[in-house]
Order: C-alpha cells, then structure tokens, then sequence
C-alpha cells in the first residue's frame, strides 16, 4: 500500500537520493511521518529554510540530485532563494512543500502562514519562475503522475522542481511506483543533426590552425567530463578552464593550462585563448563576473559553442544533441591540433608561490593558502565562498579527483556553510574544506550546529577580515564593515552540552599550523579556523577583478 507521501519516498531513493533535508511546520508533519516510513532515506534537519535549500543544493553537487522539505510560505518562500540558485547552477533539487488542505481552496477559510487572502496559489505561481516544473497535488489519484513529472523533468533539464502537497493527501492512498527508468529515460540526440554538427564542425576545425578548448561550469550538468577529455586527447591542444569549472577537467592533464579568467587568468592562459584561431566553449557561461565586467568574452568567427544540448558557430545551430555526444563523436573525428601546446610551451611561468611566514609574525592571507595548499589530497572537495575566499581557492593545485565547489552564478554570499553542510552529508569518506569570509558565515551560520550534530569533521577556513573585502574592491562605504564575532567562541555554543564542534583562532602561522593539526585529529566534528586578517589583505586578483567590476557596473546610462 502507497501513500502521496511514501510514493514520493519512493521515486526520491529510486533516483539515488539517501538523505532529504528538512524543516517541520504543520502544513508538512503528516509529509514527514511518510517520508520516514522509507527506511532506505534518512530525514536531516536544518535550522532554517534557506539553509534547508543550500544544504540540498550542495548534496546534489556531490550526489547529482537532492530534496528539501518545508512549510508553506513561511518556510517555502525563504527555501525559493536556495532554489533560485540551484536553476543558476544547474542542479536538480527537488523543493517539497506542505500546503494547505484541499478543502480549503475556494472555500471562505483564511488561513495562517498565508498573505491573509484568499490566494493559495501565489507560492505555485512563483516556484513556477523559478523552476523547471512546479506541481500542486490536491488529489491522491493525481500524484504519481505530477510528482514523476515533476522529477523527471528536474533530472532531465538539471534544474530544480517544485511539488506541494495539500496537507491532508499526504498519507491518502495511491498508486504503486513503477519502474525508476520511466523517470531516469531521457531523449537521445537527434542522429541526423549530430552527424551534420559533426561534419560541420570537422570542416570548421579543419581550417584552423590554433584550437583551444574552454570549459565551462554546465560541463559538469552535461554528463559530458569524461567526453571533454576524449575531445582533448583527440586534439592535443591547450585547455582552459573558468573559474566556475575549476575541477571539472583534470588539472594535472599535460593540456591543462589553468584559469582563463581575463586579465586575472593564469599566467599563459589568456594569451593561448586570446591567440588560438578556434575556441571551443563547451558548457560556459559568460557573465559579467565571468567575463571580468565584459572584457574577456571569446568572439568572433573563431568561436565554436557547444552547450549542453545545442552547438552553434559561425552559419550553423544544431539543436538537439546531447553535449557528451557531440564531444565524443567530435573526438573520433578532429586531428592533433597542438600547436597551442607548443605555444603554450614557450610562455607558460607559474604564479610565485608564497613564501613561508615566520611561525609568529602576523597571520597574512598568502600564509593561510600556503599552509592549506597540502591539505588538498585527491580526496578533498573544496568550497569557496564568494568573497576573496573565490580567488584564494581558485589559486589551489588540484590533485585528480579532488573538486572544487563555488556558486558563481547565484553568488548568495552564506550559501557556503549549509552547502557544505549537504556536501557532507552526500560525501563522508571525503575531506571538506570550506573557505569563508566572516560576512558571509554570518548569513547561514547556524548550519555548523547541524555538522556537529551529525558528527561532520568539515574543517572550516574563516577568513576574519573584518568586512565585505569584496565589496570593499567594488565600492567602498560604511555599509561594508561587519560587526565582530567570536566566531571560535560560537562553536562552543554551537556544542553545547554533547557536540565535538571545535572552534580555533589563528593570528599567526604558527597558530594555524596547530589549529590545523586539531582539525585534522578531530573525526567527531566540524573544526572552525577563524583567521584573523587585516581588512585590505586581499588577493591581487580581487583588486583587479574588482575594478573591472566595478567599471562595468558604472557604466552611465544610454544617451539614446
Ligand atoms: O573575503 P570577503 O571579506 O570579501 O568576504 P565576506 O566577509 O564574506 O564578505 C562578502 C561581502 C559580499 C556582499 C555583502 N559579497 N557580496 N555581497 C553582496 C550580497 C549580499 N547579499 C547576498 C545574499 N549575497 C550577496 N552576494
Ligand atoms: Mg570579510
């Protein structure tokens, strides 16, 4: 016998789901109790509703998908950022809420947790702006059927759905699950236009002398990490990535040539791109962050788009084709193109490394990305906060298999600490690093009690500097200075009378280094680094970044 709720467990574990996070709120208990009738996921609850949203959307960038259960509108409106960001970064979690019971629609009742209208669909209306799919199930006969669409179209398109569930269908009865493929089944390329795309872009390649690729961050959503390198072997020419897909094509590939970032690129990187006749964007995104206020976007009729299901170039749209196809069929068919390499050969010099500090001079922000440098193993996932905690996460070498997480297109400054949180829960038997700036933390704080409730060892860089460096950079005022905290003092807050949490200061290297050895020993529970920084000691890369930014985003209206 199914249940709307048990039904809904159902699909959630058949897609790979173990966990789902939550909030309680009465429009959703009855949901709750259902979902834990499905031994096969654990429930994890959050501190609130945004953090529930964030934490969903970092467990499916480790696990591909996720879930987030709240209440209506108090609970759900806060979560519709979380999943704003989760369309912005292409992954599919599923937001579940509670919602008034049926019999209450177009009836004369108010009701609490509303606007005090008679309007129950004004929640419906905004999921639908800010998903793939958005679902209401008032009728038990109804809710296979919406919550399989509403699930599959998530996992297909890669973005987030929405389900509501009227509070008294959630342990009505219903039908049984059928197979998970009628989820999992997607659409195959169209044949015809793959073979065309192919054979047009082989003729594109074929007059060109100096190919480069470029990874963007949706080649992770594509499926397509492993096609990208086939790509790569085939053509033997450098390969770049944005910042936003750090980690997501090897770094220690002998193509790899680091960070094509504008004028904050690696060093080499943006002349190669700058230079190649043929580049090759597949999966990118360029904004105005991303392009470092619009001065560094390839161009041109030189430029090839292969995005996630469309490749376009000059006098040619393909639609239709999955990336990985495109990617794989185009490798069986390129010649080795390496004269970027050599090039690259020529010029390439690596960024100075930091020099060792003195173990009791004050604590600088190079001596801190110096001693987290061997921390990074193969193992390691790393997630950068927005904030200079991008630019000093995006200067670590990493090791195959280790990955690096950040949030650059939604860039809500406090996504970091419930996303490492979710990763965590996702991921155990890797090691979490999170690096976040004391503005940020201040957001979402609350969800390193949940890593110490659930015994997390995440170890947490938080870069103390007193204010929104960031902003600082960009535009400079009063409203950028954040008031203090004793951040390692919060921990023992946080543990109250049974947690493992430790909290540390560092204003030296030779603080940090112990803190870190305690981080390292402590299995029982995240560890909070609070790294007490000057102000203005920042990367070099946010001041110039910063400018540009800035620049861009003063550009004075149209005369016209
Ligand atoms: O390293 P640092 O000092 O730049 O990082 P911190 O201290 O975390 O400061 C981040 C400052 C910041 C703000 C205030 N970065 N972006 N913003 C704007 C912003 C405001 N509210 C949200 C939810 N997200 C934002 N990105
Ligand atoms: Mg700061």
């Amino acid at each position: 016998m199914y249940t709307v709720g048990s039904y809904l467990a159902a699909r959630l574990s058949q897609i790979g789901l173990k966990h789902h996070f939550a909030v309680a709120g009465d429009y959703n208990l009855v949901l709750l109790d259902q979902l834990l009738t499905n031994k096969d996921l654990t429930q994890v609850y959050c501190s609130n509703e945004l953090n529930c949203g964030f934490s969903a959307e970092g467990y499916a960038r480790a696990n591909g998908a996720a879930a987030a259960v709240v209440t209506y509108s108090v609970g759900a409106l806060s979560a519709l950022n979380a999943i704003g960001g989760a369309y912005a970064e292409n992954l599919p979690v599923i937001l579940i809420s509670g919602a008034p019971n049926s019999n209450d629609h177009a009836s004369k009742h108010l009701l609490h947790h509303t606007l005090g209208t008679h309007d129950f669909l004004y929640q419906l209306e905004i999921a639908k702006k800010l998903t793939c799919a958005a679902v209401s199930i008032i009728s038990a006969a109804d809710a296979p059927a919406l919550i399989d669409h509403a699930i599959r179209t998530a996992l297909r398109e890669k973005k987030p759905a929405y389900i509501e569930i009227a509070c008294n269908i959630s342990a009505a009865a219903c039908a049984a699950p059928g197979p998970v493929s009628a989820i999992l089944s997607e659409d195959p390329s169209d044949l015809a236009t793959l073979e065309e795309a192919i054979a047009a872009a082989t003729d594109f390649l074929h007059g060109k002398q100096k190919p480069v690729l470029l990874i963007g961050s949706k080649l992770r959503a594509a499926g397509a990490e492993k096609e990208a390198i086939e790509l790569a072997d085939a053509l033997g020419c450098s390969v770049a990535v944005m910042a936003a897909a750090k980690s997501f094509f090897p770094e220690d590939h002998p193509q790899f040539v680091g960070i094509y970032w504008g004028e904050i690129s690696a060093p080499g990187a943006r002349e190669i791109v700058d230079w190649s006749d043929a580049v090759i964007c597949i999966g990118t995104i360029f904004n105005d962050y991303s392009t470092v206020g619009w001065t560094a976007e390839p161009h041109g009729p030189g430029v090839l788009t292969a995005d996630t299901d469309r490749v376009h170039f000059e006098g040619h749209d393909f639609g239709c084709i999955h990336l990985r196809d495109f990617l794989a069929a185009l490798a069986l068919k390129v010649e080795k193109r390496d004269a970027t390499m050599v090039e690259y050969a020529r010029i390439r010099s690596e960024r100075p490394t930091e020099p060792v500090a003195e173990p009791d001079a004050k604590l600088m922000r190079a001596e801190i990305v110096r001693q987290i440098r061997p921390l990074v193993t193969p193992e390691t996932t790393v997630l950068a906060e927005t904030g200079d905690s991008w630019f000093n996460g995006l200067q670590l070498r990493l090791p195959d298999g280790a990955r690096f997480e950040v949030e650059m297109q939604w860039g809500h400054i406090g996504w970091s600490v419930p996303a490492t949180f979710g990763y965590a829960v996702a991921a155990p038997e890797r090691r979490i690093i999170a690096l976040i700036g004391d503005g940020s933390f201040q957001l979402t704080a609350q969800e390193v009690a949940q890593m110490i409730r659930l015994k997390l060892p995440v170890i947490i860089f938080l870069m103390n500097n007193h204010g929104y460096t960031i902003e600082v950079e960009i535009h400079d005022g009063p409203y950028n200075n954040v008031k203090n905290w004793d951040y390692a003092g919060l921990i023992d807050a946080f543990n109250a009378e049974d947690g493992k949490g430790r909290g540390l200061r560092a204003t030296n290297g030779g603080e940090l280094a112990k803190a870190i050895d305690v981080a390292l020993a402590n299995r029982d529970g995240p560890t909070l680094i609070e790294c007490v920084i000057d102000r203005d000691d920042c990367t070099a890369d946010l001041i110039s970044w910063g400018r540009q930014v800035a620049t861009a985003n003063a550009r004075p209206p149209r005369a016209d």
